[in-house]
């Protein structure tokens, strides 16, 4: 796997040209890390290591954020933006080509249907992708659907709804076999508008028996994910709406299943580091979708608002990853994006946030976990919060910059990205996407 062996007029990005411009910056680049390393040596950490362990991150593409997204209100269509599930792979492996992150891509069903999902893997490893987490999408009709979801899908009070939601989730499980993916991820948007529309007991038991029946479709070597959200399109009540109702449902179904978080799916000023450490000590924590949010659940750029917390996240994250080094349990969740990119072209909009997510993990691993295990047992509250500081303060880039050149990605992406002329390229050769009213793409 890698587009390093590959023919590289599979690529409409010029590997030359990245070469080209990474020794242009090569100068001022090792000047920098070289003074990060310096740095890093006087708090006895080895820059080699950091990047070693950064080189071991991967990062999962959301397919349906390639495109364009909207809001209840308007789409604003980029030109040149995906129009199959072929293009949306072509665009991933442009971010991943740049910032060598992100080899994986998480498909959503039905919006990525094809008629041969064999030959879309083949052609997802031509590109060095592979595939991530399959999204089943129940919350919404289409076209040629029997039973509408308007009233629920898994939890709904009519079987043959339930059922069809349960068929469609086993039809995912196959796609993802075929596709070599390892994991399902379910998100319901069931629940009620009004109180007294529903029994909130009888609801989430018709939801656990129906995903009963997926869970034991799931194969054993793979997850089961459950995302929980707090509201939305439900606005009274929701089926799985926290992390407690999400770990009940995965403690109740079995080991196959773990709870997935995405950042967006909390109530304002919920502090989820926490939630991500509750779930790592009982072993449920599956899953993520990275991102970020201002109000609700905005989808916005991971790191773009609150980059503190996606640090406090990783923080969390990289303690789990040693404790479970030390009692020799696993601990591997498998890190996503779910992003909308409304108002920027979504291949820089990823480019930018694996950047974010990277810088979050490298400064989580610097974090001097010795002394801020003192400062907390010697209740020294000023000095363990600025253990955290220091590490979340200290300019990272050339670490993260030496890890992508590493890969053969590049030490400016977006400059890379914008100087080969893909996006105007695309706008020639592929069909205009239709506009659409808004809402989901
Ligand atoms: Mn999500």
């Amino acid at each position: 796997m890698g587009y390093m062996t590959h023919d590289q007029t599979l690529f409409a990005v010029s590997q030359d040209a990245i070469d080209r411009d990474n020794q242009r910056l090569m100068a001022a680049h090792l000047e920098d890390y070289a003074a990060l390393g310096a740095r890093l040596a006087r708090s006895s950490i080895d820059i080699e290591d950091v990047v070693e362990k950064l080189l071991t991150l991967e990062v999962g593409l959301p397919s349906w954020g390639m495109v364009s997204g909207g809001t209840r209100f308007a789409r604003f269509p980029l030109p040149g933006e995906p129009n199959n599930v072929f293009e949306k792979i072509e665009d991933c492996s442009v971010v991943n080509q740049l910032a060598g992150l992100t080899p994986r891509v998480s498909l959503h069903f039905p919006w990525d249907r094809s008629d041969d999902y064999l030959a879309l893997r083949q052609y997802a490893e031509e590109l060095g992708m592979g595939f991530d987490a399959i999204n089943s999408n129940t919350f919404q009709d289409q076209a040629d659907q029997k039973q509408s979801y308007k009233f629920g899908s898994l939890s709904h009070a009519n079987p043959a709804t339930r059922q069809q939601a349960i068929e469609h989730n086993l039809e995912c499980i196959e796609i993802g076999k075929v596709l070599g993916s390892e994991a399902l991820t379910v998100w319901i948007g069931d629940g009620s508008n009004f109180p007294g529309q529903v029994e909130f007991t009888d609801t989430l038991e018709r939801y656990l028996d129906s995903l009963r029946v997926v869970y034991d479709a799931v194969p054993d070597s793979w997850r089961l994910l459950i995302e929980h959200k707090m509201f939305e399109p439900a606005f009274y009540s929701t089926v799985v709406q926290d992390w407690g109702t999400s770990i009940l449902c995965a403690q109740t179904l079995g080991p196959k299943a773990q709870c997935l978080v995405d950042l967006g799916h909390h109530a304002q000023g919920t502090n989820i580091e926490m939630i991500v450490a509750r779930l790592a000590q009982f072993g449920k924590l599956g899953g993520f979708h990275f991102n970020d949010s201002k109000y609700g659940d905005d989808d916005l750029d991971s790191g773009s608002i609150n980059p503190f917390q996606l640090f406090l996240v990783f923080n969390e994250l990289v303690y789990a990853e040693r404790r479970a080094l030390e009692r020799k349990t696993t601990f591997n969740p498998a890190y996503m994006m779910d992003q909308s990119h409304n108002v920027t072209d979504p291949i820089e909009s990823l480019l930018n946030s694996a950047r974010a997510i990277a810088g979050a993990y490298v400064k989580a691993l610097i974090v001097d976990r010795k002394a801020l295990r003192e400062y907390q047992e010697n209740n020294d509250v000023i000095m363990a919060h600025n253990c955290l500081r220091l590490a979340f303060e200290t300019d990272v880039r050339p670490a993260l910059a030496m890890a992508r050149l590493r890969k053969g990605g590049a030490i400016d992406p977006i400059a890379n990205y914008r100087a080969s002329g893909y996006r105007a390229e695309k706008s020639r050769t592929r069909k205009p996407r239709p506009i659409l009213s808004g809402g989901i793409v």
